[in-house]
Formats: C-alpha cells, sequence, structure tokens
C-alpha cells in the first residue's frame, strides 16, 4: 500500500487551520488504498497554529531552516515518510475534496499533477495577481519549452524522489518552480488538473506582489538556463 504525505506549511494560521484539517480528516477515508500522514510545519507561529495542528492529529514539524515557505515545505518534505507527496495551503484555500483526483491523476509516467486555478477558477485573484500568473506562467514555459496554465499554485502532488533526488535551495513561494523543474528533470509526465481555490477564509496573506513576483520570476529564468531536460543537472 502506498503512503501519502501531506503537508501544509503554516505560519499563525490558527483562524483557518481547523477547517483545512477538519476536511481533511473527512477527505482522507474516502482515498483508496493508500495510508495518509499530515504533517503541519509551523514557522515560530505566535499563535496557537501547532496546539491546533496536534489536536487534529497532525504532526507537527518545527521549520529551522530560516523564514518563509520554500524552507517550510523543505523541512516538512524531509520529516515526509511517504512515497507520495501533497502540499496544501493552511488558508482554506484549497479543497481538500479535490484530493482523490489529484491523487489518481499521478500515474504511469507522471510524477508531478498540479491544481490549475486557469480552468478551475479563483476566488483570491485580483486583476493584477491574475494577470501576473499568466504572464509568470508564459514565462516559465518560455524559458523551459513546458507550457503550463498554473505552474505557480501551491496545491501539488507529486513522487517522492522530484524531492529527494535534487538539492533544493528556494527559501520562499518560488519553490513552486523549483519543484516543477525538477518533475521535469527526472523526466516525469507534469500534468494540471482542475483546481478551484477559494479566498483565503481568515487571517494574513504572506505573499507580496512585487516581492515575490520579481522571486518566482528570477527562479523562471534560473531554472531555465540550468535546464530542464532529464539528467541536464
Ligand atoms: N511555515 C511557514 N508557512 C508559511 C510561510 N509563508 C507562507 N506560509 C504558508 O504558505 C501558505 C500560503 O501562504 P499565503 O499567505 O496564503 O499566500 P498565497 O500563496 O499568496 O495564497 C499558507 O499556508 C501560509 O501559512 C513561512 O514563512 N513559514
Ligand atoms: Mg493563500
Amino acid at each position: 500500500m502506498k503512503k501519502v504525505s501531506v503537508i501544509i506549511p503554516a505560519r499563525n494560521e490558527e483562524v483557518t487551520l481547523p477547517m483545512v484539517l477538519k476536511d481533511l480528516n473527512e477527505t482522507i477515508p474516502k482515498l483508496k488504498d493508500v495510508s495518509v500522514e499530515v504533517i503541519c510545519v509551523d514557522d515560530n507561529s505566535t499563535d496557537a497554529t501547532a496546539s491546533i495542528a496536534r489536536s487534529f492529529g497532525a504532526t507537527v514539524v518545527k521549520n529551522q531552516k530560516g523564514p518563509g515557505k520554500g524552507m517550510a515545505l523543505r523541512s516538512g518534505f524531509e520529516a515526509a515518510t511517504g512515497d507520495i507527496l501533497v502540499m496544501m495551503d493552511a488558508d482554506y484555500s484549497h479543497r481538500t475534496e479535490e484530493l482523490p483526483a489529484l491523487l489518481d491523476a499521478l500515474k504511469d509516467d507522471v510524477g508531478l499533477v498540479i491544481g490549475s486555478r486557469v480552468v478551475g477558477g479563483s476566488e483570491e485573484y485580483t486583476h493584477v495577481r491574475a494577470l501576473g500568473n499568466v504572464f509568470l506562467s508564459a514565462a516559465f514555459g518560455l524559458c523551459t519549452g513546458r507550457y503550463l496554465s498554473d505552474c505557480l499554485n501551491g496545491y501539488k502532488v507529486f513522487r517522492r524522489d522530484v524531492f529527494t533526488d535534487f538539492e533544493y535551495t528556494s527559501a520562499a513561494f518560488e519553490i513552486e518552480v523549483e519543484i516543477v523543474a525538477n518533475a521535469l528533470r527526472k523526466g516525469y509526465r507534469v500534468v494540471e488538473v482542475s483546481s478551484h481555490e477559494r479566498e483565503r477564509a481568515g487571517g494574513e496573506m504572506k505573499s507580496r506582489v512585487v516581492r515575490h513576483g520579481t522571486r518566482f520570476l528570477l527562479r523562471i529564468f534560473w531554472e531555465g538556463y540550468k535546464g530542464v531536460k532529464p539528467n541536464s543537472t
């Protein structure tokens, strides 16, 4: 039986984390032929994030690497023991009921499944964020030759070796780009399935359009420069 690790990075998410974990605990029994562990990566939260995670039965991992979603995810991936890694946000924007479809799509030579908000829609998008996402996804396609509608979405499912076979360096949100590039380098097929993003249900958004948009773009250039053909690094 395959094991699935669900990794949720969470910094000061006491308002929304209970909703995510409640839904997840309802979805997990419906998943067929897999065992599941849930890992919440806390990051010096000053609120009840860690204790809430424990109260729902999740394992709490402390991110010791430094600030940022990328650092948090890398800490969580290192602690994960599953064959399949799932990453989703703690702000209730990703729907656990979509998880079966994302997991189903990870078959044959598919190594990474991305939930696409371009197909499923987003309540979180402002015009600026929507435009930025289109621009950055196009830039990823131009730099790597693999055109995806929503490579930046934080709802992803991938095979363990997409993480373990590489030395990750992303500190913040740009880890989204690094994961996709490494899946391509493994020679895996990358597919997208429809995903509908809800608006953050409470708490405070951590991403900033200009700062993180710039980091995304630099990372896209860097990954394109390194090349994404199998065995190119
Ligand atoms: N542990 C940890 N989680 C973070 C950090 N920065 C962002 N996150 C988490 O990453 C997820 C996405 O962040 P969010 O503010 O919703 O940005 P969005 O991607 O623009 O929607 C949330 O679950 C955040 O709590 C961080 O520095 N540490
Ligand atoms: Mg969010």
